[in-house]
């Protein structure tokens, strides 16, 4: 149609995917106004409804539903209003002729929309029993990523989907594969990256507002809604719909991995998309409307859980470093060198700010552990680290975008975090990170033959990967800002400790 927004790889995130203009077939979509006439309808309205006539539009909705129907679903309409959400009927006999269809309402705008999908004849439905046992076992499980993995398992088990993931965002919008199952012998994709453009932003939004979204089979025709625009001149805003056709440009990214289905659920804390569980499946796969129900409702309570127990990260992080603070301060009072000890300290710090490699500078000696420059190099660092701190932590997670010397040894630091621990001259504890990218490699067959869409390769994970790659070049993984606070306190504490044990030092000496 001639509203057809031209989308291509430069302008992914102005395509106004709410406003798509088609369902997918599975389901079909009848948008009334407020007197209950019909303002828009999929062109496979006739088809799934069965009914003889395929031009609903202008009819009012009891010139084909009876009396019985249009009083149930009126009593929904008062529920999607009242609760601001898409309202559901499960296994409902629309016709009263023994035919039953799942049917969802929402309001849009000025229009209520109502999406009817055929449902499978009368049988006993456990889907949602089976939510607060799942919960149970994710809620046993004692790390973040131990959660997210049996709730891959639970869910993949729940749904059918060949392969289930659990990918979180990151504060700079790209995103990881945190937890996966698959079937066994495809490609795992567990600890690959994306960059942020694989989710475009107005998606990202729209998924805090409708936390999923199905695609029950990438080559189905899609059933386009009629009229384009109603007669404000506006079209279907499809946000809260649970059928909408999805971009094209998405599709094409799933047809080059090989994948027909795919079904992906928000995961949000605070109000903010925190990640997706995204599953694929490599034939079509429909999962109904209740089914959809119970995953999404896990998902939910997952939400809950999830932002209860990064929580309690934070707090036993604050925990974690006052031990810190404990330890060192008892290892100096028995007397022991800070050169002798800084095996034992560097293991300590590790346990509050993750690193790569650490090394002193303190005295004019250097000594290093794990990954990081070379005493030599070190000391070219030394010096611009000198005119960077004034005497507070200082973090990057580009060295070499600052100090372009670091391109000397970028194949062993790309990032660092510099506690100074002495005023004159200028001690440190340096916390080092290697380039992110180079600790995450592509374990694919890199050879695997994929027919590509109209875009090319660049719609492939394996591309993804690379942009994201090429995009965090040269760059760490970032300090949080709750590393930077852990840093801080540390300073101080250095600073304690490398003062007593120079004390203790020069007492010895005399
Ligand atoms: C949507 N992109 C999505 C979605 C996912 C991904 C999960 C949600 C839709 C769904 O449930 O299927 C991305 N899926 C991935 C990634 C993996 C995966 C990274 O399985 C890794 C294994 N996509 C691109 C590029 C563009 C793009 C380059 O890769 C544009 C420049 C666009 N992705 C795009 C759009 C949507 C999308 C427009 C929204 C689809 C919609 O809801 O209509």
């Amino acid at each position: 149609p001639d509203t057809q927004y031209q989308v291509d790889l430069t302008n992914c995130d102005r395509e106004p995917i709410h406003i798509i203009g088609a369902v997918q077939s599975f389901g079909c979509l009848i948008a009334v106004s407020s007197d209950w006439i019909v303002q828009h309808a999929s062109d496979n309205v006739a088809d799934i409804l069965g009914l003889p006539d395929s031009d609903l539009v202008g009819l009012s909705l009891n010139e084909f539903l009876s009396q019985q129907a249009l009083h149930d679903l009126r009593g929904k309409v008062q529920v999607a209003d009242r609760t601001e959400a898409v309202a559901r009927m499960f296994g409902y006999d629309l016709f009263d002729d023994g035919r039953l269809f799942d049917v969802a309402l929402h309001r849009s705008n000025r229009s209520m929309v109502f999406e009817f999908e055929p449902a499978p004849a009368s049988r006993p439905r456990e889907d949602l029993s089976f939510v607060q046992p799942m919960m149970r076992r994710v809620a046993q499980r004692e790390t973040l990523e131990g959660m997210c993995q049996e709730a891959t398992r639970s869910l993949r088990a729940l749904t059918g989907f060949d392969r289930v993931m659990c990918y979180r965002f990151a504060a700079d919008g790209c995103g990881e594969v945190i937890a996966e199952t698959v079937t066994p012998g495809r490609e795992p994709f567990l600890g690959l990256r994306y960059p942020a453009s694989d989710i475009p932003q107005q998606a990202r939004e729209l998924y805090i507002r409708n936390p999923l979204r199905l695609v029950v089979d990438i080559d189905a025709p899609r059933a386009e809604i009629r009229p384009t625009l109603n007669p404000h001149g506006e079209p279907l805003d499809l946000s809260q719909s649970v059928t909408r056709a999805l971009s094209p440009i998405h599709l094409e990214y799933l047809r080059n991995m090989g994948v027909r289905a795919s079904m992906s659920v928000s995961i949000l804390r605070k109000g903010k998309l925190w990640g997706l569980f995204a599953c694929h499946h490599y034939d079509g796969h429909y999962i109904d409307f209740e089914l959809r129900t119970a995953v999404e409702l896990f998902a939910q309570i997952f939400s809950y859980e999830l932002s209860q127990s990064e929580t309690e990260l934070e707090l036993s992080e604050i925990t974690r470093a006052r031990g810190l603070h404990d330890r060192l301060m008892a290892r100096i009072s028995d007397g022991a060198s800070f050169a002798d000890e800084f095996g034992a300290i560097a293991e300590d710090i590790s346990s509050v700010i993750a690193h790569d490699g650490i090394a002193i500078y303190s005295e004019g000696r250097y000594e290093a552990h794990g990954s990081a420059p070379t005493e030599e190099e070190f000391l070219g660092l030394a010096r611009f680290l000198n005119t960077a701190t004034p005497s507070s932590v200082f973090a990057t997670d580009a060295l070499s975008e600052i100090y372009p010397a670091a391109a000397g040894f970028t194949d062993r630091v790309a990032g660092l975090l510099a506690l100074p621990v002495s005023r004159q001259p200028r001690d440190y504890i340096v916390l080092f990170r290697r380039e992110v990218a180079r600790s995450v490699r592509w374990a694919g067959n890199p050879d695997k033959a994929v027919t590509l869409g109209p875009n090319g390769a660049r719609l492939t994970p394996r591309k993804s990967f690379e942009a994201w790659q090429q995009i965090v070049k040269g760059k760490s993984a970032p300090w949080l800002s709750s590393e930077w606070r852990a840093a801080d306190a540390l300073r101080i504490t250095l600073l304690e400790v490398v003062l007593k044990m120079s004390d203790e030092a020069g007492r010895e000496r005399q």
